[in-house]
């Protein structure tokens, strides 16, 4: 068959209609070599958008209830486990206290010989602090703060040195009163004096309360409830101010007491104990005097001993 120019112009826009139509319903169609796709046609015009979600749906029917289970096995190793983790815990404590010791009688939980130990004796550190702990006198667990032996140690000192403390844990020392202030206040404590006469008497005075102020006050001293067998010595000097031969803050009139008596210690006005004095002295008020043992200011001591303990609950 022939085409004439007019049957195929017919033909050829015949074609272009059939192929718009497809396109409108979502097919495509070739033709030889020319292929036109719907999708190509979509892609130009505008987006779809899709809509808000729409409203949940009502909620089911509640299903049958299960099947009960297969018994299961006994909890014992579950208490195992936390009868052993209390185990551990208490271990862990334990350990930490024989390391950490908070004072002397902590010490005599693991150790009973009386001797230098470190302590740790404050909430807000681990600091150590070395002290003596006298483990046989009344129970143990006192932590010594003074001791007079032999007269080796000065204590004709200043007071940075009263404050800050000297001499040999193991000879003739003074802990040091701030170190005294931080301990006492951390808790009530008791003191207790411990002397050995110059006739090797063992005498003792022991107070159910003591507590030394900060440097603010001066150290002032809180000794109250006494008992023993030395007579109460330090009632004259219950709350009384720390005084040293740089500091005076002593209630004589006149007299510097540290000086006239040649030590460091809570004068009043001036003293009924100088533990601090003068050790050679054995004739004079300088030397080591208690002047409620036979209400006399001579010189008695030839070891004195000063100890505290954190009262028990
Ligand atoms: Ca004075």
């Amino acid at each position: 068959m022939m085409w004439t120019g007019n049957t195929k112009s017919i033909f050829l826009a015949t074609l272009i209609i059939l192929q718009y139509l497809a396109c409108k319903s979502q097919a495509s169609i070739s033709l030889g070599t020319c292929q036109l796709s719907c999708d190509e046609n979509e892609n130009q015009l505008p987006s779809r958008v899709r809509g808000p979600p729409g409203p949940p749906g009502k909620r089911g029917p509640v299903g049958n209830r299960g099947l009960v289970g297969p018994k299961g096995s006994p909890s014992s190793c579950c208490e195992d486990l936390v009868e052993r983790n209390e185990q551990l815990e208490r271990q862990v404590q334990e350990l930490n206290e024989r390391m950490f010791p908070r004072d002397c009688a902590a010490v005599k939980n693991h150790v009973i010989s009386s001797g230098t130990y470190v302590i740790h004796p404050f909430n807000e550190s681990k600091q150590g602090v070395q002290v003596y702990c006298d483990q046989e006198t009344d129970e143990g667990g006192w932590i010594v703060i003074q001791r007079r032996l032999d007269g080796n140690e000065d204590f004709y000192r200043d007071w940075n040195d009263y404050v800050s403390g000297f001499g040999y844990k193991e000879q003739e020392f003074w802990l040091g009163l701030e170190t005294m202030h931080r301990i006492s206040t951390n808790g009530p404590h008791e003191i207790r004096f411990d002397f050995i006469t110059r006739d090797n008497e063992k005498l003792f005075a022991k107070y159910g309360q003591f507590q030394i102020a900060g440097a603010e006050d001066n150290y002032r001293i809180t000794i109250t409830g006494y008992s023993g067998n030395a007579g109460d010595s330090m009632a004259h000097h219950n709350n009384s101010q720390f005084s040293t031969k740089d500091r005076e803050n002593d209630k004589h009139e006149s007299a510097v007491c540290a000086v006239s008596y040649k030590g460091g210690w809570w004068y009043n006005s001036c003293h009924h104990a100088n533990l601090n004095g003068l050790y050679a002295d054995t004739t004079s008020t300088k030397g080591l005097s208690w002047y409620r043992w036979k209400n006399s200011h001579t010189p008695f001591a030839k070891f004195v001993e000063m100890k505290i303990r954190k009262l028990r609950d």
